[in-house]
């Protein structure tokens, strides 16, 4: 399409490499609780929400807890996460990012961020790049989580744009099914075989440039 107006970006697995910090505070709270908890468990979680993501990981170790226990157990989790998140600089941009959002600005073309994260913030900041974003919507402005299209919605009515103008880069699978709910062109970033609904799939920003845009 050559005529793009905004690009909607995902934050963990498509900006930096969260997913392995996230990985560290569960499986730092498995060991508490008394289970072990592996890295090929870890890849059900991405994407997915904290609470979501609690879930799924007391069904792993077969436990079950009242919705009180559960809030403390998330946030005990968050509190390890953003410890880590904390330490985080530019130099965790994944390759290839900060050159393809330079192009998107020197071809005027709006950029949002659309993460269900609700570190998005602390993150975009940690790395040097909340400069670089025309609308940033994370999991603090959303209460739907993907597939769900409400994250990338509200991204293209805050930069006043027809989602049909828009393109959205993601890691997930639930991400790329959002963009197609949202009437938005997406572009996976990643395995084709589980990115298979994106319009084009690139296994990394190195391989990303503006005149691929028009091929969605
Ligand atoms: P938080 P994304 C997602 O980020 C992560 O992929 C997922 O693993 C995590 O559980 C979720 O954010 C919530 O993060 O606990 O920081 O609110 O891929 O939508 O950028
Ligand atoms: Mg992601």
């Amino acid at each position: 399409m050559k005529d793009v107006k905004a690009c909607l970006f995902d934050l963990d697995g498509v900006i930096v490499d969260t997913a392995k910090y996230h990985y560290l505070a569960w499986k730092r709270l498995a060991e508490e609780l008394g289970f072990e908890f592996t890295k090929e468990q870890n890849e059900r979680l991405k994407g997915v929400s904290r609470m979501k993501s609690l879930d799924i990981l007391l069904e792993i170790g077969g436990l079950s807890f009242d919705d009180k226990t559960k809030e403390k157990l998330a946030e005990k989790k968050n509190n390890w996460y953003v410890e880590y998140i904390s330490k985080m600089d530019s130099s965790e941009i994944l390759p290839g990012v900060i050159s393809f959002l330079n192009s998107l600005k020197e071809n005027n073309i709006k950029i949002a961020l659309g993460s269900v994260s609700k570190n998005s913030k602390l993150i975009l900041e940690k790395t040097g790049i909340t400069h670089y974003f025309d609308a940033i919507i994370d999991g603090t402005k959303i209460t739907h989580a993907k597939p769900n299209p409400e994250v990338f919605l509200k991204g293209a009515q805050e930069l006043n744009i027809d989602p049909k103008y828009c393109v959205v880069f993601e890691d997930a699978q639930a991400g790329i099914e959002a963009a197609i709910n949202a009437g938005m062109h997406s572009i996976g970033v990643g395995s084709p075989e589980i990115l298979n609904k994106a319009d084009l799939v690139i296994p990394s920003f190195e391989d990303m440039t503006i005149e691929k845009l028009w091929l969605v």
